[in-house]
């Protein structure tokens, strides 16, 4: 089987991921600065479809006014001599010690309006671009302590960021739509918008909700012990799984960032088996950090196992959803009753309540008797992940 990535499965990286030195609270940088312009060409040869960035990744924080235009523009010749795409962009929001109580819902109100102004600023080059999602990843919207942070007026002071910056896209004609990214925590103690529910539900209070979506990170989820499975099927299910982050993270402890693939395998199996279900149509999108331990050949080759690893997990969830065995173990596990409406069309509550079978003659007793086979089906998916 031939596992080759081409621009048709859509595959994302951030500069930031490839471009990470290595440097973590512990230890200095492990590998030399990467010239964004070779990340983008050496994407492209791995076979990736698009590259995303953070303001600073491309254009390093303090750059003058009269230098952006020479970054941006190295970086677009570099776009268009590989026919990379730029889907997505986001801002930096966390690394300046100015964002150190958060940026957003910094307490510090000329810092929140620095804050606004940074984003506004990379909008306009997100749009230039050609991006169609903007992310938005509050690492430093949160606390250490209880009274530091007042949550009603922080969630007040975020509501008000996130419209603003609707309103500026919606007057600008930008074609974007903003992908907020849920994290439980780290680098703050707890951070605001912790899971993907907590977005979702966030995101229905804000002035224009049809510009918002959620950008769900693998390992975010699963730090707070989360399903990501069922996190990104209930964004789909609400219409806002509008970008994701795909990488790997091995239970709940800090934020691993592994290529995609290695940490929880089963819950990359499933989340393929979803994604290539249908429902999803944006990019997939890694961030992921190569180990500090890899020089920059490691960093090659992790890239291409987050690429490779999906597309292996693809034709794992094809076969497993073609075999046929597969098809009657899902019947005998009464899949096809759940996606049945549980009343017929136009029943009341009256015509439930008249329903004596479904009360009154129904047999709770044989009822629980039957067993559900989910073991002999989630053996098939086993065996089809192993390649048994
Ligand atoms: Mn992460």
């Amino acid at each position: 089987m031939n596992y080759e990535p081409t621009p048709e499965d859509r595959f994302s990286f951030g500069l930031w991921t490839v471009g990470w030195l290595g440097r973590d609270p512990f230890g200095e940088a492990t590998r030399a600065p990467l010239d964004p312009v070779e990340a983008v060409h050496r994407l492209a040869e791995l076979g990736a479809w698009g590259i995303t960035f953070h303001d600073d990744d491309l254009i390093p924080h303090g750059t003058p006014s009269s230098g952006r235009e020479a970054h941006v523009n190295r970086f677009r010749q570099a776009l268009e001599a590989t026919g990379m795409t730029v889907p997505m962009a986001t801002t930096n929001l966390f690394s300046h010690p100015v964002f150190k109580d958060g940026a957003f819902t910094a307490n510090d109100r000329d810092v929140r309006r620095y804050a606004l102004r940074k984003t506004m600023r990379n909008i306009d080059l997100a749009a230039e671009l050609g991006a169609r999602t903007y992310v938005a990843w509050g690492g430093r919207e949160g606390a250490e302590s209880g009274a530091a942070k007042d949550i009603r007026a922080a969630l007040d002071r975020m509501k008000e960021a996130f419209d603003l910056l609707a309103e500026y896209v919606t007057e600008q004609g930008y074609g974007l739509r903003f992908a907020i990214e849920p994290k439980p925590n780290e680098p703050r103690g707890d951070i605001l918008l912790p899971t993907v529910g907590h977005a979702l539900a966030f995101i229905d209070r804000l002035e224009r909700p049809e510009l918002f979506g959620v950008n769900p990170e693998v390992g975010h989820e699963q730090m707070a012990g989360l399903n990501y499975p069922h996190g990104i099927a209930q964004a789909m299910w609400s219409g806002k799984l509008i970008h994701l982050d795909l990488n790997g993270q091995s239970g709940i402890k800090y934020d691993q960032d592994l290529r995609f693939g290695a940490g929880d395998l089963r819950a990359a199996f499933w989340t393929v088996d979803l994604l290539e279900g249908g429902g999803y149509e944006g990019p997939r999108h890694f961030d992921f950090k190569p180990p500090r331990t890899e020089d920059y050949s490691g960093v090659w080759a992790s890239a291409a196992g987050c690429m490779r690893n999906y597309l292996i997990l693809r034709e794992r969830a094809a076969a497993f959803r073609a075999d046929p065995a597969v098809q009657e173990a899902l019947r005998e596990s009464r899949l096809d009753q759940l996606a049945r409406p549980t009343l017929e069309p136009g029943e009341t509550p009256g015509r439930l309540l008249a329903d004596r079978s479904a009360f009154e003659d129904f047999d709770a007793d044989e009822a629980a008797g039957r067993g559900m086979a989910f073991e002999r089906l989630d053996q098939l998916a086993m065996d089809h992940l192993l390649g048994a």
